[in-house]
């Protein structure tokens, strides 16, 4: 579409609000015929603007470039049931906060929360998920998988391999897992998972993954005390990226292989968050809560705990600890 057409096109939407514009009145600003207006329409479209269309009262545009809507979300996702209930936020507390009141209520498995900025985002340990507007992708997922409760970090694992292939997906390069949870470019943070589970008795009632992907951030747009140590999609390859698109990527990745864990089992998860993780093999330094571990990661157990072996060849089990490469 030339530029000066879908200036005066983006214009007449914008004074119309939310009316509709007649396919009509599409045709006189464009010059074009009845039947070509659909091509205008589709243009904006690929322009990343959401455009709803409804016979005979026309066209109005709900969603903008860069602005994610359910609408916006439920149109990319591509190749998966999960998405089917979407509750999207301009801005909201944690996305955790409210999945885990969905769940509570009886949301289904494959509902989804995402926000465009999050106010009291959340890591572990009641650390601090810094989740700007407009440039991320903050979301947690319900998931209600039939595991005995000693499995459910496997879920962890999954998330990652899920988020690694994702982001691989989209910037053709393959990020770096950093047991349990982070994934890493040019060994800064792009990625953080928390998972939290309800559980009665022996059973898990769900399962709710959050994850924060940095998309659209540059480097100043992170607070003083990330800086060194996180990163974005677009710092690492100069590049805007579609938040959709990545929520698409990642939720057809995710059940994939959540199919395939809960048919076969952890075996093939396990193999690809080796196949991603950055430590294996490598000396590292874990700080648990009560002790400094330093020696060479072997890799995870079936149970997602990572085994250190330190210089006097004794094998550590590490359920929980900050690792430094
Ligand atoms: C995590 O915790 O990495 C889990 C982050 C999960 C965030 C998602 S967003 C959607 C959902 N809703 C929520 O409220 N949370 C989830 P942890 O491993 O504890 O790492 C937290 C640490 O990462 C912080 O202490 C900072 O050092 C660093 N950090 C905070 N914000 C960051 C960001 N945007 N990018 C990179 N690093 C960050």
């Amino acid at each position: 579409m030339q530029s000066h057409i879908r200036k005066q096109l983006l214009d007449a939407f914008a004074n119309a609000g939310d009316d509709f514009i007649s396919g009509q009145s599409i045709a006189e600003i464009t010059g074009s015929s009845r039947t070509a207006v659909w091509k205008h329409i589709e243009a904006l479209r690929k322009d990343g603007y959401t455009v709803e269309a409804i016979r005979r009262k026309g066209y109005r545009i709900t969603g903008f470039p860069g602005k994610m809507s359910a609408d916006s979300i439920r149109m990319a996702l591509n190749g998966t049931t999960f998405g089917e209930h979407i509750y999207y936020f301009d801005s909201v507390d944690s996305t955790q906060k409210i999945a885990n009141e969905l769940a509570s209520n009886g949301a289904t498995e494959g509902t989804i929360v995402v926000a465009d900025q999050q106010t009291g985002g959340r890591g572990r340990l009641a650390r601090k998920w810094f989740s700007p507007e407009n440039t991320g992708v903050w979301m947690s997922l319900i998931i209600k998988p039939n595991i005995p409760i000693y499995q459910a970090p496997q879920l962890t694992l999954l998330t990652a391999v899920a988020a690694a292939k994702a982001i691989e997906e989209q910037i053709s390069i393959a990020p770096y897992i950093k047991w349990p949870n982070d994934l890493l470019l040019n060994n800064k943070k792009i990625t953080g998972i928390l998972t939290e589970m309800q559980a009665e008795a022996d059973s898990i009632h769900s399962i709710i993954i959050g994850i924060g992907i940095n998309v659209n951030q540059k480097q100043t747009d992170f607070p003083e005390e990330l800086q060194e140590i996180a990163s974005s999609l677009q710092i690492e390859t100069g590049q805007i990226f579609a938040r959709e698109a990545i929520i698409s990527s990642f939720l057809r990745h995710f059940e994939n292989l959540y199919m395939v864990y809960q048919k076969e089992g952890f075996a093939v998860v396990k193999e690809l968050w080796e196949s991603y993780a950055i430590s294996v093999g490598r000396t590292i330094t874990a700080t648990t809560i009560n002790e400094k571990i330093v020696g060479v990661a072997l890799g995870i157990t079936d149970q997602g705990v990572l085994l250190i072996k330190d210089e006097q060849g004794q094998i550590h089990n590490i359920y929980s600890a900050d690792i430094e490469i």
